[in-house]
């Protein structure tokens, strides 16, 4: 190989040594062996030599250019693997660092409420049923004995779908159906969202939680009653609860009566909580009107029942100190997890 030659493969190889890149790579390749290229010169330069020389000068021009070639695959087949490397590097994943731990939610008030109660009724023996939301005015009203008139069925208390169709006020409507099954005796709670058309404020919203109770059997009586929901109210508030009935009026039962129970903060000696009295009320109750049995075909001379209905918001209120029922329907994560 003559000087020049030689001149031009150490060239060569000096570049393609330092290349760091396959673009690098690519701009020597242009450089040399491209249309314009160092040894495509050479190679035309061949013209200038005499015939009788030209084909030892080809072939060492053919060998310069396979050398070049040679040492560029080399080099290329380096850059590609330092490439690979750096990808599976960077993609390396970290299997002993410790895992973002998920964040856990928090059982409502309502629902660690509710629970207790139905874990108090179950235990009595009673069955915890279900039933519409959109109910049928005949259930809601007419077969609870509340006429026609009743200033509870006025529109600016009741959600009307339309005359006859309503968004269920009390879940006494789910009772009524399974009463209407005829099979006594009944024993059951039926909890569930009501809904009133009234503004919201610390103490009101148009859709709130009730827990309805009925009981319906041969010599069901008022001391049934008293002793049920007494026992009810000590596994709620604690042993050393005591219960109070005040005489009432609901359409749907007679005689009626609203229960109150002995202050669990200041035992009854008056506070701010029960606003001095020492009592606080807690549900409605009351034997079930003779003519609500009659009209599900059930003898009032037989059978007997009593029935009762308290908001779930207000137990939730009173058992966890929550002075605004707002709070329970924002569902803060922050507010909930203190339960
Ligand atoms: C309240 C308290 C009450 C009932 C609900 C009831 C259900 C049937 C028959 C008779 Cl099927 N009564 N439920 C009884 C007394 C009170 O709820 O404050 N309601 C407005």
């Amino acid at each position: 190989m003559n000087e020049n030659l030689q001149k031009i493969l150490d060239e060569a190889k000096t570049r393609i040594a330092a290349a760091e890149s396959l673009e690098d790579l690519n701009d020597i390749r242009v450089q040399m062996l491209g249309k314009k290229g160092r040894i495509t010169d050479v190679m035309k330069s061949m013209r200038e030599l005499p015939p009788e020389e030209r084909p030892a000068f080809g072939q060492m021009v053919n060998g310069l250019r396979q050398m070049v070639e040679e040492t560029m695959e080399t080099r290329k087949r380096l850059l590609a693997a330092k490439v690979r490397e750096a990808k599976l590097a960077a993609e390396t994943i970290d299997v002993t660092l410790p895992a973002k731990a998920a964040g856990i939610g928090h059982s409502h008030p309502n629902t660690i409420a509710l629970d207790e109660v139905e874990r108090i009724f179950v235990g009595m023996g009673y069955e915890v049923v279900e039933g519409p939301e959109v109910e049928k005015d005949y259930y809601n009203f007419e077969a609870l004995n509340i006429p026609a008139n009743h200033p509870a069925k006025d529109e600016q208390d009741t959600f009307y779908i339309n005359p006859d169709v309503v968004l269920r006020t009390q879940t006494s409507s789910v009772q009524v159906r399974v009463m209407e099954k005829g099979q006594l005796p009944i024993r059951m709670i039926s909890p569930g969202r009501v809904y009133r058309s009234d503004e919201v404020d610390a103490t009101h919203s148009p859709c709130f939680h009730q827990i309805e109770g009925l009981v319906i059997d041969k010599n069901v009586t008022f001391a049934d009653l008293k002793g049920t929901l007494a026992l009810f109210a000590r596994q709620l508030f604690g042993e050393d609860t005591r219960v109070k009935f005040r005489p009432h009026h609901f359409p749907f039962t007679e005689p009626s009566a609203e229960m109150d129970v002995s202050c669990f903060k200041c035992h009854g000696t008056g506070c701010r909580f029960c606003k001095g009295s020492g009592w606080i009320e807690i549900l409605g109750c009351g034997m079930v009107h003779p003519h609500v049995l009659e009209m599900r075909g059930i003898d009032p001379e037989e059978y007997t029942g009593f029935a009762f209905g308290v908001g779930l918001e207000r137990i939730s209120l009173l058992k966890y100190e929550i002075d605004d029922m707002r709070l329970l329907y924002e569902n803060d994560a922050r507010f909930l997890k203190q339960f």
